[in-house]
């Protein structure tokens, strides 16, 4: 009997599941058969996004990254909802146009991907009056047809339509209640798909989504939808900013430049005049690390040959914000400091520069750069061009393979060899000229150690024992560490930088040429890493006691005064001569300008940086968080606190006055960018309207 009771509750339970299944199945296909056309709108295009991914980024990650057929999801689901408002016969024309729309933005970012491996932006449509001379080569040697595939999507939906027309599909009646109800429903199907999508986001997702510039990961993470939306927003931004406040920032901005006239003459005028220029953009590149061995062996040979048989300033900060290497180019370049908001080389790549290479062209030069990435990263294949290059050298102009590339690209070695050729051309074409070569293996995580070559960072020592037989011991020290594995990565850097001046050497280029190099900003390790450093204990394998005698402090003062920076002037006749020396005094990135401009014979008035050789040990450097720091102390103003770097007393009144100054410049250039401010042409349209 109990035996009995069980099988039929057994039996009693599978039926309402099956009831429930049913149900459940009968409810989706009601759902289905009630919103064919909506669905058909949803999926043709994810299709199209994921078409595109597959056609533009080729690994499985890329074509079927559920995270980006989720983002999709939730920009298709959420246009589509609001046809739900419209009365069903008119309802198809919506989505018709919607979807030609987001066909249309696939099918632009097929053919751009094509021809810059990069994906659009509607800051660019700035750039629409060069199509006309190339609009033929895009129709010719562009457009695939690969490209045509999203014209597909359009027609299915017109198809699908015609069927449904047929059915009677548009002929029932909806009550302006049900309509809202159905769009209502289909939002909170949109909710729910944004919410899951939301859980996917790491911290990195989020600054790449803001800082935009990644676009290629944007794309593969976010789908080109909410790429695109994206890109409205950043695009706009700069333009709303500018609006309002023009005349007040002008007048600051006239009054500052007023009476600024060029730095007097001195020693250095004019020494390099007519000189070849080498510059050397030194990614991740820290000053810490010259003179540093591990086990005897330098960790910086060719930057510590250069920094002690040059000129070497060996107090110079990198001063940028979010914007990185693109930050520190542009400061480099302009003598002014990056944007409060977005970054310059992106959100205001279409504001007037006055760049190095804009000044050095109107003395005869001919001027490029080199780097062997995406020439989009950072956007600057349109920022060289704003900067004054003649040519930008990016990736397509490098051989590039699976086997030579190290982390983000092309390897250093591999990059400097390929452009000796260029060079050589380049000299033998130009009387005189000015070159910027980009690196890019010694950049953050410095993983790829197996690819940098044999340099351990561990401790050896060699032990005599009692009976006068010796033992080498070996200590782990900074081996597994990220600040030991950027020393490999560092002394991989250095090494091909080596290579690279024996090759120049080699060819003779080196005779009438200036090399200059600057480290791009710190390389963002932890300050514990540094500790370990400084204060290594072999007997724990730690870190010493904050107790013991030998333990040397490394506060957050001194982790960043530690992100300094090397600068370097160098030619190869320049060791034990008057030019051969280490300047001391505080410099920072917006003092290159003027200071080359001094040595070479240009002049940039709108600058905010000094000739060091004029300002001396008067100077200071800015920071876009608003601290500073001079000979005297490195000042804090989130903590409004100061380390002190000498033994001169200090005054309430000097901190305030080198803060309030901070700030103004910090305003001024964030002014002249947002406002641009340096466009004569502007000014005389706001003079005539
Ligand atoms: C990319 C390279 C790195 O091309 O310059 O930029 P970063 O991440 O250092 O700003
Ligand atoms: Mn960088």
């Amino acid at each position: 009997m109990k035996r009995i009771k069980i099988i039929f509750n057994q039996i009693k339970m599978n039926i309402t599941k099956n009831i429930k299944k049913v149900k459940k199945e009968h409810l989706i296909r009601t759902y289905i058969k009630n919103n064919k056309l909506f669905l058909s709108f949803v999926f043709i295009c994810i299709i199209n996004s994921t078409v595109l991914r597959f056609f533009c980024m080729h690994s499985l990650e890329n074509y079927l990254s559920w995270r980006a057929i989720l983002a999709d999801s939730v920009i298709v689901t959420l246009v589509g909802s609001f046809g739900y408002l419209l009365k069903p016969k008119n309802r198809f024309i919506y989505y018709f146009c919607f979807c030609i729309f987001f066909s249309a933005i696939c099918m632009i970012n097929s053919v751009y991907y094509t021809f810059y491996t990069s994906f659009a932006s509607i800051s660019m449509l700035s750039l629409t009056q060069y199509i006309g001379d190339v609009g033929d080569a895009v129709v010719e040697n562009v457009l695939q047809i690969k490209d045509l595939f999203y014209v597909i999507g359009p027609i299915a939906l017109f198809l699908i339509h015609l069927k449904l027309k047929k059915k009677n599909y548009y002929k029932k009646v909806e009550m302006k209640t049900i309509r809202k109800k159905k769009t209502f429903k289909s939002l909170s199907i949109t909710g729910v798909l944004l919410l899951l999508f939301l859980l996917t986001l790491s911290p990195l997702d989020v600054s790449r989504f803001f800082k935009q510039w990644n676009k290629e990961y944007i794309v593969m993470r976010f789908g080109i939808y909410v790429y695109q939306t994206n890109d409205l927003f950043t695009s706009i931004q700069p333009k709303i900013n500018s609006m309002f406040g023009y005349d007040k920032a002008n007048k600051k901005f006239q009054d500052y430049f007023k009476n600024k006239e060029p730095s007097a003459t001195n020693e250095y005028t004019n020494i390099f005049k007519d000189k070849n220029v080498i510059v050397i953009h030194g990614e991740s590149m820290m000053t810490n690390a010259i003179g540093l061995k591990f086990n005897d062996q330098e960790v910086t040979p060719t930057l510590n040959k250069l920094s002690s048989e040059g000129m070497f300033f060996s107090n110079f900060y990198s001063q940028v914000s979010v914007g990185t290497s693109s930050d520190s180019e542009l400061t480099y370049n302009t003598s002014l400091m990056p944007t409060k908001s977005g970054t310059a080389f992106v959100s205001y790549s279409d504001r007037k520069y006055i760049g190095i290479p804009t000044l050095l062209k109107e003395k005869g030069y001919y001027t490029f750069s080199m780097h062997a990435n995406n020439a989009d990263f950072w956007n600057r294949r349109a920022m060289h061009k704003n900067l004054g290059y003649d040519r930008f050298f990016s990736k397509t102009d490098y051989n590039v393979t699976k086997e030579n590339t190290i982390g983000l690209g092309l390897s250093d070695k591999e990059f400097f060899h390929q452009s000796v050729e260029k060079i050589e051309r380049i000299n033998s074409e130009h009387e005189k000229w000015y070159g910027l070569l980009i690196m890019l293996t010694n950049h953050t995580p410095f993983s790829e150690i197996e690819k940098y070559g044999e340099f351990p960072v561990d401790m050896k020592e060699t032990i005599t024992k009692e009976d006068g037989t010796t033992e080498e011991k070996v200590y782990p020290y900074m081996e597994g560490t990220k600040l030991g594995n950027y020393f490999k990565s560092l002394h991989y850097a250095d090494e091909a930088l080596g290579e690279f001046i024996q090759e120049l050497e080699a060819k003779g280029l080196l005779e009438n040429t200036v090399f200059i190099l600057y480290g791009d900003h710190d390389a963002r390790l932890s300050r514990k890493d540094y500790n370990l450093l400084y204060n290594y204990d072999k007997e724990t394998d730690d870190v010493l006691d904050k107790e013991d005698p030998e333990y040397k402090e490394y506060d957050s003062y001194q982790y960043e005064l530690g992100r300094k920076v090397p600068f370097i002037i160098w030619t190869k006749d320049m060791n034990n001569t008057k030019l051969n020396f280490e300047n001391k005094n505080v410099m920072g990135m917006y003092d290159v300008s003027p200071t080359l401009g001094n040595m070479f014979g240009f002049y940039n008035k709108y600058r905010l940086g000094h000739d060091i050789f004029d300002i001396k040990e008067n100077n200071i450097v800015i920071f876009p968080t608003g601290n500073w720091v001079n000979n005297k102390m490195y000042y804090n103003s989130q903590k409004s606190a100061y380390f002190p770097l000498s033994e001169e007393p200090i005054t309430e009144e000097e901190i305030n006055y080198n803060t309030e100054y901070t700030n103004q410049l910090l305003d001024i250039s964030n002014d002249i960018i947002s406002f641009d401010l340096l466009n004569e042409k502007k000014d005389q349209e706001r003079e005539g309207e």
